[in-house]
């Protein structure tokens, strides 16, 4: 069960973060107002909700996601795979610290939490352009002593792994095609969206919830039918940035 929730607001200067998206400047209105949206449902469904505020430092620090990764009883401050996002962690920490045992990686092993899927007590550690190989190896060895099996997955396409495949509970995985016949996921069942909704798989599962990204009719109608409850966000100005729904918090 989930009842907490770690998110950051977007500084004024959040536009000025990494991105490949090409579809244009973000607006700064626009996704304080999202942002606030995100936040509130996510107190609705009964999350007790931590804010921070902006670090003007870090343009993307509000994607909270990357700089840690929350297992039930251990906490693994990571390095950032983008040099421009290294520093983002110090403050998480500093509420995590209150939650879980804090574990953290160390360079030059690097990590983004975005390459990160927890089913259960199972994690399924991207291999990305942000998360290495020693970064994986020392994740994968923190986890393993908490109880934790760790199986490393090649991230060959998208951002990162929760990018385009994401867990929504029943043994199913909503993913793109890119990760459809992927050796280390054979044991699922899955729903693969189609090539024009791909964005889609960045769905974010809370308790029997599941948070869409608006947009996306079919992604929609597939999921409303799994019988959870389904809530769409617009998440239109975050997408601009390489973002989604679950990056935007730590959640626990
Ligand atoms: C970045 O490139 O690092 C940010 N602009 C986007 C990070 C998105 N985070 C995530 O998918 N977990």
């Amino acid at each position: 069960m989930i009842t907490h929730a770690i998110t950051r607001k977007p500084g004024p200067n959040f536009a000025d973060g990494l991105t490949t998206a090409g579809l244009g400047r973000p607006d700064h209105g626009l996704i304080v107002q999202q942002h606030d949206a995100y936040v509130c449902a996510l107190k609705n469904r009964g999350l007790f909700v931590i804010e921070l505020d902006a670090l003007d430092a870090y343009p993307d620090a509000y994607f909270v996601e990357d700089a840690a990764i929350v297992a039930p009883d251990v906490a693994v401050i990571t390095i950032p795979g983008a040099p421009s996002r290294r520093g983002e962690q110090q403050s998480l920490e500093e509420i995590l610290q209150a939650h879980r045992k804090i574990e953290r990686i160390a360079y030059p092993g690097t990590v983004d939490g975005g390459d990160v899927l927890m089913v259960g007590n199972r994690f399924f550690i991207g291999v990305s352009a942000r998360t290495n190989a020693e970064g994986a190896r020392q994740l994968g060895e923190i986890l393993a002593r908490y109880g934790h099996t760790c199986t490393t997955v090649a991230v060959k396409h998208g951002l990162h792994l929760k990018s385009d495949v994401n867990y929504i509970g029943n043994n199913t995985l909503l993913t793109t095609f890119a990760f459809e016949t992927t050796s280390e996921f054979q044991n699922f069942k899955k729903i693969t969206l189609s090539k024009q909704e791909s964005y889609a798989a960045n769905s974010m599962l809370i308790n029997d919830c599941l948070f869409v990204p608006e947009g996306y009719p079919d992604a929609l109608s597939t999921l409303q039918r799994t019988g959870y409850d389904v809530i769409e966000l617009d998440v239109s100005e975050v997408r601009k940035m390489d973002g989604g729904l679950t990056c935007m918090s730590l959640r626990y």
